[in-house]
C-alpha cells in the first residue's frame, strides 16, 4: 500500500507537529496508564486477595493502518486530522477473567483525577452486529513533557480471556477475507459468540458461588 506521510507535518497545534511528537506523545501516554493500570491491580491483589487483570497490551497504530483509517472515513492524512479522528492511535487492551472484572476496572479507571472519560461504548450490554463483545473506552490524560503537558487520548479495551479468544480468531478471519467472510463462516462465528457470552456467564456464577462458600466459612 502506498503510503502518504508527507501532510504528518502540518503544523497544528504548539502540541503535535510531527509524526515523531505524536509517536513520542502517545507512547508516553501509554506508558503512563499502563502503570496506573498495574497499580490499581497489585493494589486490588493486596485488598481483596484477587487479581482482576489476566494480563495487558498495548500498542501505538502502525502509521500504515492511521492513514488507511482516514481514508476510509474520508479524511486527509494530516497530523491534524490523525490527532482529531482518530481515537484509538494509543491502545491498550486489558484481559480479565469474569465480566464484573471488567466493569471493575471500567470504574477504577473512571475514578482516577486526572483521567477524563470522553466515550464509553459497551459491546458487552449491546453486542455488535458480528457478535463482537468488548468494553471501550475513549479517555484523555495528561502527558507531563519539559515545558508544557499534553492531554492526550488513549482507547481502552476490556475483555475477558474468552471473548478475546473469539476476537482474535474473527479478527484473523475478517483480515483472510479482507471483510466478507463466507456465509457460513459468519454463522459459526456468531453461534461461538453465544456460547462465548453463556461461559462467560457460567464461568461468573460459579465463582461468585465459590466465593459465597469461602465468605461462609
Ligand atoms: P485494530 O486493527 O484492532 O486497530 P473508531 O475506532 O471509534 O473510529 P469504531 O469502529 O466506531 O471506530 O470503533 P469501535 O467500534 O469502538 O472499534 C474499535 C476497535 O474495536 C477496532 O479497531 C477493533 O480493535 C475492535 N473491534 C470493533 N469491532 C470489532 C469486531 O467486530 N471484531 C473484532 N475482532 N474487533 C472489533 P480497528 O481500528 O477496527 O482495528
Amino acid at each position: 500500500m502506498e503510503l502518504d506521510l508527507s501532510g504528518f507535518n502540518t503544523r497544528i497545534s504548539d502540541d503535535m507537529h510531527t509524526w515523531e511528537e505524536v509517536s513520542l506523545l502517545y507512547n508516553s501516554a501509554l506508558k503512563q496508564i499502563t502503570t496506573k493500570i498495574e497499580i490499581l491491580n497489585e493494589e486490588f491483589q493486596e485488598v481483596h486477595r484477587y487479581n482482576p487483570i489476566e494480563h495487558i497490551k498495548a500498542r501505538v497504530k502502525s502509521p500504515e493502518s492511521i492513514v488507511k483509517k482516514l481514508k476510509r472515513n474520508g479524511y486527509e492524512s494530516t497530523i491534524e486530522n490523525m490527532v482529531r479522528y482518530v481515537n484509538d492511535i494509543a491502545g491498550i487492551r486489558i484481559i480479565c477473567s469474569f465480566t464484573s472484572d471488567i466493569y471493575r476496572i471500567a470504574e477504577m479507571i473512571s475514578n482516577q483525577k486526572d483521567i477524563q472519560v470522553l466515550l464509553v461504548k459497551d459491546y458487552i450490554m449491546n453486542p455488535k452486529d458480528s457478535g463482537y463483545r468488548s468494553y471501550h473506552m475513549i479517555i484523555s490524560l495528561p502527558v507531563y513533557l519539559s515545558d508544557r503537558i499534553v492531554n492526550v487520548k488513549v482507547e481502552i479495551q476490556i475483555r475477558t480471556v474468552a471473548m478475546d479468544f473469539w476476537a482474535s480468531l474473527e479478527h484473523k478471519i475478517q483480515y483472510k477475507f479482507e471483510g466478507k467472510a463466507p456465509h457460513h463462516i459468519n454463522y459459526e462465528l456468531h453461534e461461538c459468540a453465544a456460547m462465548v457470552a453463556s461461559l462467560d456467564a457460567r464461568m461468573l456464577q460459579l465463582n461468585e458461588e465459590i466465593l459465597s462458600i469461602e465468605a461462609e466459612k
